[in-house]
């Protein structure tokens, strides 16, 4: 084989490539579609959100429940899933209510016989039946963006643990802090003088 003739094949392989390339590049759509790609999402307005929706996060939120109150380490979470850990540090049983509710937190509806909230009327996102004295138990609770009452709504001994004040405020907003992101120590920010 000459060298010319190497040259001009060479050629036409390099030709053949590109007009290859091009066409796989150009998406001319005749490649073909996989059966289950997902439909094209419908255009959104004008009114779009600009900034990007920061993904689902897991939260950890400590619970103290005691006579007669609920006291969480932090009273904001970002969607996704919120881990109650709910330790007992009164003297009697308690119990651990997530209640997604907009309604202000002490006008939940009640049981006919005033016993506490109707939990038919509520939406509960998580429940943890009875956590006696001294005792931890753990609640993974899917959240979305909104306001939450975290509830004790035992009633025993003649006396409702949610009319004695036994709940508190929880709120679900994108702008609460990132738990899986560590705070950067701002000085490191700072280019440092080589
Ligand atoms: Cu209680």
């Amino acid at each position: 084989m000459s060298v010319r003739l190497v040259k001009i094949l060479a050629g036409m392989l390099l030709t053949l490539a590109t007009v290859a390339a091009v066409a796989c590049g150009g998406d001319d759509g005749n490649s073909t579609a996989s059966p289950t790609a997902s439909p094209t999402p419908a255009p959104t307005g004008p009114t779009a959100v600009p900034t990007p929706t920061p993904p689902p996060a897991t939260t950890p939120v400590g619970i103290e429940l005691s006579e007669f109150i609920v006291k969480p380490t932090t009273l904001r979470a970002r969607p996704g899933t919120a881990v109650f850990t709910v330790k007992n540090t009164g003297t009697v049983t308690h119990q651990f209510l997530v209640i997604h509710s907009d309604l202000p937190t002490a006008e939940l509806p009640r049981t006919a016989d005033n016993h506490g909230v109707d939990e038919s009327q509520v939406d509960i996102a998580g429940k943890i039946e009875a956590i006696a004295a001294g005792d931890s138990a753990e609640l993974s609770v899917p959240v979305e963006a909104g306001k939450y009452v975290l509830v004790c709504n035992l009633f025993a001994g003649g006396k409702s643990h949610y009319l004695t004040g036994m709940y508190t405020q929880f709120e679900v907003t994108q702008t609460a802090p990132d738990p899986n992101q560590t705070p950067v120590p701002s000085a490191t920010l700072i280019p440092s003088p080589s």
